[in-house]
């Protein structure tokens, strides 16, 4: 069993743009700038966006955080979103989700410049990714494919079974792994809410892809001996032994999961910094694109 370490893999990721973004200032150009916008105070999505500032500090990005009560109108929202989109010397930005239920997520991602979309979620990159064209890649699942790259890991020919199809991570996943492309190239099966006895897929899958936010789901007896094991799910569990009051676990019965498989992810420290990472290399894409 070898674990994907998605800190120590965006770490070397992060060193990688950092260099771009060194040999950019030496050439007395802008630095490349992302612009976050937040929502309400929910507890995870503070912590994300906080990090996803600090990393674009780490590289030498310029950030900016547009943080906006829980009761803005949504017109005051997309009226900033407005104002994003045409904003000068700005790269990209993103609207952290989940937002609060009065404002339409849809409209929202709608009325983001699909040329500013580092999130990958306008239907114009989504569509895009979906018939190979270039494309910002939503993060979680560029995450993901990165990491299988990095890792050398097969996939060619592979049955991956991926649990959940968020519009953020399963269905675009389901996408990427199906397409053409190393990684990818595999046979894909997209488990959900309706699929009666999941371990009847799991338990045939060399890759499995958990995205559901159900702490703890995947058992052992569902996993082939040598799969690969990717966990999306992060959800807070209270735990009074620590000092935060919670802690995070993921979809998979970690503990009694990893000895059965070749490569697993653990929660915290694999697909999360992931996303993060390939939020900063979608930035640095689009200022490339600017220019
Ligand atoms: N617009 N909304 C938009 N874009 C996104 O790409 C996201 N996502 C998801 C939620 N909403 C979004 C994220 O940023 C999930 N997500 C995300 C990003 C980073 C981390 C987890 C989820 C992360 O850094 N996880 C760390 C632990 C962080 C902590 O301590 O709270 C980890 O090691 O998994």
């Amino acid at each position: 069993m070898q674990i994907l370490d998605g800190n120590k893999l965006s770490k070397k990721i992060r060193e990688e743009i950092k260099q771009e973004v060194d040999a950019i200032l030496d050439a007395d150009k802008r630095a490349p700038h992302l612009a976050a916008v937040l929502v309400g105070e929910d507890p995870a999505s503070q912590s994300y966006v906080r990090n996803k500032i600090k990393d674009c500090e780490a590289v030498g990005f310029k950030s900016t955080l547009h943080r906006l009560s829980s009761d803005i109108s949504e017109e005051e929202l997309l009226d900033l979103i407005e104002k994003l989109n045409t904003e000068k010397d700005l790269d990209g930005f993103i609207v952290q989700l989940p937002l609060p239920k009065h404002i339409d997520q849809e409209r929202v991602t709608m009325a983001i410049n699909p040329d500013r979309d580092v999130d990958g979620f306008h239907p114009t990159n989504f569509g895009k990714m979906a018939l190979d064209m270039d494309a910002f890649l939503p993060a979680t699942p560029a995450g993901i494919m990165e990491m299988l790259e990095r890792y050398n890991i097969d996939t060619k020919g592979k049955h991956c079974v991926i649990i959940g199809r968020s519009h953020i991570v399963g269905r675009p996943m389901s996408i990427l792994m199906g397409r053409k492309t190393t990684p990818g190239n595999s046979t894909v099966t997209l488990c959900h809410s309706a699929t009666p006895h999941v371990e009847e897929f799991t338990k045939e899958a060399d890759i499995i892809i958990t995205a559901l936010g159900v702490p703890n789901f995947l058992k052992e007896e569902m996993v082939k001996e040598g799969a690969v094991v990717i966990d999306v799910g992060i959800s807070r569990v209270e735990d009074d032994s620590t000092k935060k009051g919670y802690k995070l676990v993921g979809d998979v019965d970690y503990e009694n999961v990893k000895d059965k498989t070749s490569y697993i992810t653990p929660v915290p420290g694999g697909v999360g910094p992931m996303t993060r990472s390939m939020l900063l290399k979608n930035t640095l894409l689009s200022y490339k694109r600017n220019k």
